[in-house]
């Protein structure tokens, strides 16, 4: 059975070394971005395996384009919530100093929102001194399914990928967020008229990682997994692998596992720690930065 003692998990994470932190769609829900599946979830009105495979964007991606259009367009509205500064502040060394001596962390994230390093960005600039710090100690954001905002070519022989925040992305989507978010998207925008790779001209698509696709920077995370002593596990309906493997992996070689979660999630009976509730709550309470984002 998980201890759901906040004082006995504080004691935990002072002496961990190498931490860190898998997170999902959940920690994102407090600044206004809908989650993939349950009530509520993205995954309601369309059918996952028509939207987030290779196969549904070479079969319409129209359809797909409109999907991640309405994705950006919520994404670039939305701010970073408690839970975000709370992983971002405790990312800078000098504030992990106090809490987890002589530790590394890093943030492993599933989501493509761009939320945790605009935290980081906005934490940062906060504390502009924090930025002169060494190398090895500096916090390592890894968003291992990609980034909404990455747009990649689909011609195999450019593979140009841009960050590109515009808003729309192009003329024939706009306005197409307002029937996917109600669930009835039937505008079929002309091939030609969908975003294109800005060096070749080809069709491009989303910069994010589907269904049958390799994740980003598995290499590293596995390293990481490897040498973890304590994982943290936030909001994440520990689902989709590789990511749901990895808390079982480090409590497989002796590591501590805390899953921060509204809900019952899979494995959270395995888990050293379960911290139930809003994590844009029980996350800054636990890493006991609350004074730290509010004063
Ligand atoms: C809150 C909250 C609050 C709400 N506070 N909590 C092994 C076994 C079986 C199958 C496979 C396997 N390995 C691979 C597979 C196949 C497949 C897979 O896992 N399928 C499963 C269905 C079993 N995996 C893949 O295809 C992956 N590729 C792959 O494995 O390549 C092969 C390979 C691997 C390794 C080496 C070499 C080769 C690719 C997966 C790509 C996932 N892509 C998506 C879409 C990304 C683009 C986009 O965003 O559109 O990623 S799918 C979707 O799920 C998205 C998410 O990142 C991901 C995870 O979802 P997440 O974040 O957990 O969200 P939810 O909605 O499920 O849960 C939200 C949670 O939040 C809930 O628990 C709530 O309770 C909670 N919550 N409010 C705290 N306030
Ligand atoms: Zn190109």
């Amino acid at each position: 059975m998980p201890s759901h003692d906040m004082n006995s998990f504080q004691t935990v994470l002072r002496s961990s070394k190498h931490i860190i932190a898998i997170a999902g769609a959940g920690l994102s829900v407090a600044s206004g971005i809908p989650t993939f599946r349950g009530a509520g979830g993205l995954w309601r009105k369309y059918d996952a395996m028509s939207l987030a495979t290779p196969g549904s964007f070479r079969r319409d991606p129209s359809l797909v384009w409109q999907f991640y259009h309405y994705r950006r367009e919520v994404a670039l509205k939305a701010m970073p919530n408690p839970a975000h500064l709370a992983l971002a502040s405790f990312s800078l060394p000098q504030t992990r100093a106090l809490i987890a001596p002589d530790s590394t962390f890093t943030l492993i994230t599933q989501n493509v929102d761009g939320l945790s390093a605009r935290a980081s960005q906005q934490v940062q600039s906060a504390q502009p001194q924090f930025l002169d710090v060494p190398d090895d100690t500096q916090t390592k954001l890894l968003e291992m399914h990609g980034r909404l905002f990455d747009v990649r070519c689909t011609s195999a022989k450019c593979g140009h990928t841009e960050f590109n925040t515009t808003s729309p992305i192009c003329a024939s989507l706009a306005g197409t967020e307002l029937a996917i978010a109600a669930g009835d998207a039937d505008h079929a925008i002309p091939v030609v008229d969908l975003p294109r790779c800005s060096e070749c001209g080809a069709l491009a698509r989303p910069g994010v990682v589907w269904f049958e696709e390799v994740p980003l920077h598995l290499d590293v995370i596995e390293n990481l997994v490897d040498q973890a002593d304590l994982c943290l596990v936030v909001g994440t309906s520990s689902t989709l692998y590789p990511a749901a493997g990895y808390a079982s992996e480090v409590q497989e070689h002796g590591g501590t596992v805390a899953v921060f979660n509204l809900e019952h999630s899979a494995g959270d009976e395995e888990a050293d720690f379960l911290f139930l509730g809003p994590c844009e709550e029980t996350l800054p309470k636990a890493l006991g930065l609350t004074s730290v984002l509010y004063s």
